[in-house]
């Protein structure tokens, strides 16, 4: 049996390049070797909130970012999490079975939530995790391939699975994490200090997957380093280290190999070509994207037959779970 890797991305805010190196750009690497589920994963999204008429466009434009990337239909089940009541099922079951604790502990809910009072802190924030615990139990995935931010959620659902699994019986398969070494934590261009983020309120934070080469170029240009000038891999000058891994992923190329080439030149030149290679890169994703989401109907029947492919893995596991937790089927 091949093993299963699942993932997803949610349709709120900016799908940029640290969501295609750290994440989609994997996954479209795997389809022959596993059996892929990739969903959009719209519930999450609306941990916060959303407006209904962007929250539709944009889970068509994450679907279409999918097929774009390379993920395609024939290989992968692809499909929209709301789709698939068992998500919201199991999610609640995965609930009842989690700690205040565990959850209060979760990074993102931490950094989501620091601003806030707690009385106005939104309940599904906090359990944002269960639910994705549920995405990925539901499949018996063996493999999350995610970004670095997404470990400690993974971890959490390893946690759950053991634990249902201690209560009731060998029940779900125990996921892992499968992160990349390079690429996994894109930095934002305005602060190399944080991760490029899909909700950064700066424009200059990040490069759009739809950005066009104007835009590329000016967000590259203005890109914070240091005052330094030797272009070398050297991750304590964060700025620079984060535009050379962009570079190194984007062309294949090894770092001794893009050192040389950028041998007596300084930042100017790595930034230049570094906006030259993102453009050109992106254009062939940017005319598909493009396409599907002109097509929406061919996008409303791959997901479609995704949703129906994945509700009957999800069936299955929902009605082992229900029987053994003793609810009367
Ligand atoms: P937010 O910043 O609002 O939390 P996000 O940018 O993390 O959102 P998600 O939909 O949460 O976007 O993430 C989609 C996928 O992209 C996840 O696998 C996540 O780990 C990965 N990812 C997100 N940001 C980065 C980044 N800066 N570098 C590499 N991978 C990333
Ligand atoms: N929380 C994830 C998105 C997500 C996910 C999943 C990733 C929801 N369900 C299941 C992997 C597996 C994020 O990137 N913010």
């Amino acid at each position: 049996m091949k093993k299963t890797v699942l993932s997803g991305i949610q349709p709120s805010g900016v799908i940029h390049i640290g969501n295609y190196l750290g994440a989609i750009s994997q996954w479209a690497l795997y389809q022959n070797k596993y059996r892929n589920i990739f969903c959009v994963v719209d519930l999450h999204a609306i941990t916060t909130p959303q407006d209904p008429k962007s929250l539709r466009e944009k889970t068509y434009e994450v679907a279409a970012i999918y097929l774009a990337a390379g993920l395609d239909p024939k290989k992968s089940i692809i499909f929209v999490q709301s789709h698939v009541p068992a998500h919201s099922e199991l999610a609640w079951i995965i609930t009842t079975i989690s700690k205040m604790g565990e959850l209060s502990r979760m990074t993102q809910f931490k950094d989501k939530t620091t601003k806030l009072r707690r009385e106005s802190i939104p309940t599904g924030l906090f359990i944002y995790p269960t639910l994705m615990a549920a995405d990925i139990l539901l499949y018996q995935a063996n493999l999350v391939p995610v970004g670095e931010d997404q470990k400690q959620h993974v971890e959490l659902a390893r946690d759950l699975s053991q634990r249902f699994n201690q209560r009731f019986g060998k029940t779900f398969i125990v996921p892992e994490p499968l992160i990349r070494k390079s690429g996994a934590r894109i930095m934002g261009l305005d602060n190399p200090e944080q991760k490029m983020s899909k909700s950064a309120t700066r424009e200059m934070n990040y490069i759009a997957l739809t950005d066009k080469p104007a835009t590329i170029r000016k967000k590259i240009i203005k890109a914070v380093t240091d005052s330094g000038t030797a272009v070398k891999f050297d991750p304590k000058r964060k700025g620079l280290h984060n535009l050379l891994t962009i570079y190194k992923l984007f062309s294949g190329q090894s770092e001794t190999q893009i050192e040389q080439h950028f041998r007596g030149q300084g930042y100017g030149a790595l930034k230049k070509d570094l906006a030259e290679l993102i453009i050109k890169k992106l254009a062939p994703i940017q005319k598909k994207i493009a396409y599907y989401m002109q097509n929406k109907h061919l996008l409303d029947r791959i997901l479609a037959n995704g949703a129906k492919r994945a509700d009957k893995i999800a069936q299955a596991t929902l009605k082992e779970v229900k029987q053994k937790l003793g609810l009367v089927l």
